[in-house]
């Protein structure tokens, strides 16, 4: 922890000094960002420290347990997004694994929550895992739960994925896709990481195109082939998604379907709630309750929506609700009832922002919801609840909602040497631009990778 005064530790000191100089932030101009912003930021912790203890919260223990929050994230989201009409790509931006590695150690070295990435695979090319290791290691990265991808066609695959993979009528594209996914449970071995992430683009967009019953069984008996493969201590993440690409019907659609295959699966197997991946109006607070009830809260995609989309920023469009399911969360983690472990990420396609700013962006918002249900008093919370005070209760929680969360969030950053504002140093820094000499142009082609 880097006090205001110590003099700051040298990179190779802190054993952070990469092999190139360039392929990271200086911690100079990180010292230098937050000398010239400490002063306001002190006073602005004080000021919510003093509101704070007059409701019997201390606020160092909910400082501390924002220090401690951890968000992987995906190495898809350093590129520049598309929609279905555009990609309208930057100089600068990532075009390899090892670039993506750079711009994730870039997002960690300033906001210091978000340790590790989460590869894609085939999108992610590593062919020899022991050095990528290394490499994300010297940057300050670990590795979470590789995902895999069935639902592209990849030019040396032998069998198609047009109408399927996992559920498909046929067995030869079935083992492909089984196999697809065995393999990202070697790679990501090799990597360190310790869980897999399924999910899949399978359903219909025809009434009649299928038996929707045959089609889960088949996913079903997929799926279990892909369990049996699991190390000891790995979890297989179901992730579900209600449309898109599959415009009908899609084979894991729901919690209800996410829960019920976990259960036929068996313990590693556990839900995966993506932020997005609902209709609207859905509840999703009330569906991680019950995920965690049943022992099966695997962890979150965090991004945002608004009408179909499922990768706008997190907190971008709907922070209450990112609010509400931390409350979910903080209450989860207290009832003991089931193992409490979910893996958090980020999952978003940035179109026309920075995604490094995007990132840092959600990272804040993301930390800012789980300080504001940190800040909820729990014991005063829980009287109106039983004595049936309604807007008390309610009130209860908007009090803590209503806070400014900022300077824990910035002040647990700072202590741990990342930056006051995370945004204002990336620019400052120039890094972008300092990227755009060496690294090569991208395509305009649409996509996410
Ligand atoms: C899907 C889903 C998956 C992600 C892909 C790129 O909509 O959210 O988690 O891997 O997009
Ligand atoms: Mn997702
Ligand atoms: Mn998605």
């Amino acid at each position: 922890m880097s006090m205001p005064g110590t003099r700051r530790r040298s990179r190779v000191e802190r054993g952070l000094a990469v092999t190139n100089s360039n392929r990271s932030l200086d911690e100079e101009l990180i010292a230098r960002h937050n000398a010239t912003r400490l002063a306001a930021l002190q006073d602005d912790y004080g000021a919510l420290s003093r509101t704070l203890e007059r409701r019997g919260i201390a606020i160092d223990a909910i400082k501390g347990k924002a220090a401690r929050l951890e968000l992987a994230l995906p190495s898809w989201g350093t590129g520049i997004g598309g929609t279905r009409f555009a990609r309208f790509p930057v100089l600068g931006e990532p075009t390899c694994f090892d670039e993506k590695l750079e711009d994730c150690a870039v997002i960690q070295q300033l906001c210091r929550i978000t340790p590790r990435v989460s590869p894609h695979f085939p999108w992610d090319k590593i062919s020899d895992p022991r050095a990528t290791r290394e490499r994300a290691q010297q940057l300050g990265l670990g590795f979470d739960a590789v995902n895999s991808n069935t639902f592209q066609d990849q030019a040396e695959q032998k069998q198609s994925y047009r109408f399927g993979s996992l559920t498909h009528t046929s067995a030869a594209v079935r083992d492909q896709a089984v196999a697809h996914n065995i393999e990202c449970i070697q790679l990501g071995r090799a990597l360190g990481s310790k869980a897999l992430t399924v999910w899949i683009g399978d359903g219909t967009n025809f009434p009649g195109q299928q038996q929707l019953g045959d089609s889960l069984d088949r996913y079903l008996g997929s799926a279990r082939l892909i369990y049996a493969a699991l190390p000891e201590d790995w979890r297989m993440f179901i992730e579900h998604k209600l449309y898109e690409p599959a415009f009908y019907s899609t084979v894991i659609s729901d919690w209800g379907t996410s829960i019920l295959t976990a259960k036929e699966l068996g313990p590693k197997a556990k839900c995966l709630v993506d932020l997005g991946h609902h209709a609207p109006s859905v509840n999703i607070e009330q569906i991680v309750a019950r995920l965690h009830a049943f022992g099966k809260l695997g962890g979150f995609h965090f991004n945002d929506s608004k009408y179909g989309d499922d990768d706008l920023d997190s907190g971008s469009i709907n922070p209450h609700q990112l609010f509400l399911v931390f409350n979910e969360l903080v209450i989860a983690e207290q009832d003991r009832r089931a193992e409490f472990d979910p893996a958090y990420m980020i999952d978003q396609s940035h179109n026309i922002t920075d995604p490094v700013e995007s990132l840092l962006s959600s990272a804040e918002a993301i930390c800012v919801a789980f300080v504001k249900a940190l800040m909820v008093d729990r014991a005063l919370l829980s009287d109106y609840q039983g004595a049936n005070d309604v807007l008390m209760a309610f009130r209860t929680l908007r009090d803590a909602y209503g806070l400014d969360a900022r300077p824990i969030v910035a002040m647990a950053r700072f202590e741990a040497g990342g930056a006051i504002d995370p945004i204002a140093a990336f620019r400052e820094s120039g890094w972008r631009a300092s990227q755009a000499s060496t690294r090569k142009a991208t395509g305009r082609a649409a996509g996410i990778v």
